[in-house]
């Protein structure tokens, strides 16, 4: 990788670091639990610890860790051994995709926790992206444990499944503020508690026959299990498409009210093994400007 790293102080300095903007890897929707500081670093926790990160000119300075933490957990977190660079010229041949690039250039996919992600994209359903992070703030400091605090704010991790299959549905229902999905919530957790599937399995299958397996857990259905996928595992041609990338992939390709059964097929055309890729600059791209909304261009 093109960078030089630097450990000082309880903090770990990328140098020189491109395709790494905070903003854009934590407002572009894969993750909810990103805090904006007031001085515009992002903090967070992930697997027990607690973590801030800043862009500092050319530099990314992740502060309250060590260099073990980050070679064990923040390198692979932050997908730091993947070439942005390379996968951004592959995809900018594409007009759309080299505006929608300009815009998001510091996006990175994260690769984040299978039970984490799978709750929180089951809250997702039909909701917005500020509700899903309060219901997932709500559920992490009744049933997960307490952490750390970083700059007066406290942090809880997420619960186990072990912790959720056994909540009470209409505690999560009026509480965690999740509605009806409380009890898709609590019965993903048994299966799981159960071992009726076993979710380091999906690493080792392909796309589809993950998306086969994630589907058997009530309210995943091809948006939640695409976006589980790509955020959880590694499935980089994984293509979620919400009424955002419905409505981009409409503007710039296609017919309006095309289903979404052959949008998916003309981006996974499209964009091949990359198509994950390319889905989140165009789900940044179009929610943060409007893109394809009537009326605005
Ligand atoms: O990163 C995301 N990509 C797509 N395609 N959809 C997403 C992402 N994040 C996210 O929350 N969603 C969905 O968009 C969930 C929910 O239906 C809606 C929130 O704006």
């Amino acid at each position: 990788m093109n960078y030089k790293i630097i450990e000082k102080d309880n903090k770990i300095i990328l140098k020189d670091m491109k395709n790494f903007e905070p903003k854009h890897i934590f407002e572009c929707g894969q993750a909810f639990r990103w805090h904006v500081e007031e001085d515009g670093s992002y903090t967070a926790i992930h697997k027990g610890k607690v973590i801030n990160v800043k862009r500092e000119g050319r530099d990314v300075v992740f502060s309250n860790t060590n260099r073990s933490d980050f070679e064990n957990i923040w390198f692979n977190y932050f997908d730091l051994g993947r070439d942005y660079s390379k996968i951004k010229e592959e995809l900018s041949k594409d007009s759309v995709l080299k505006e929608a690039i300009k815009f998001g250039q510091g996006i990175r996919i994260l690769n984040q926790e299978p039970f984490e992600i799978i709750i929180s994209f089951i809250i997702s359903a039909n909701n917005q992206i500020p509700r899903i992070k309060k219901s997932i703030e709500l559920i992490s400091r009744s049933y997960g444990e307490y952490i750390d605090t970083y700059n007066g704010r406290k942090y809880f991790s997420f619960p186990t499944h072990d912790i959720l299959a056994d909540a009470d549905i209409e505690d999560l229902e009026k509480n965690h503020k999740v509605g009806y999905r409380a009890k898709y919530i609590v019965n993903t957790s048994k299966m799981i508690k159960q071992g009726k599937i076993d979710l380091d399995s999906i690493y080792s299958l392909s796309t589809a026959e993950g998306q086969e397996k994630l589907k058997k857990f009530p309210g995943v259905g091809p948006k939640v299990s695409s976006c589980i996928l790509l955020f959880a595992f590694n499935k980089d041609n994984a293509f979620p498409i919400d009424i955002w990338v419905k409505r981009i992939m409409e503007y710039f390709y296609l017919e309006e009210d095309t289903k979404l059964k052959d949008i998916s097929k003309f981006a996974n055309k499209k964009f091949g093994d990359l198509a994950g890729f390319a889905q989140q600059y165009l789900f940044y791209y179009a929610r943060e400007l409007g893109v394809g909304k009537k009326n605005k261009r």
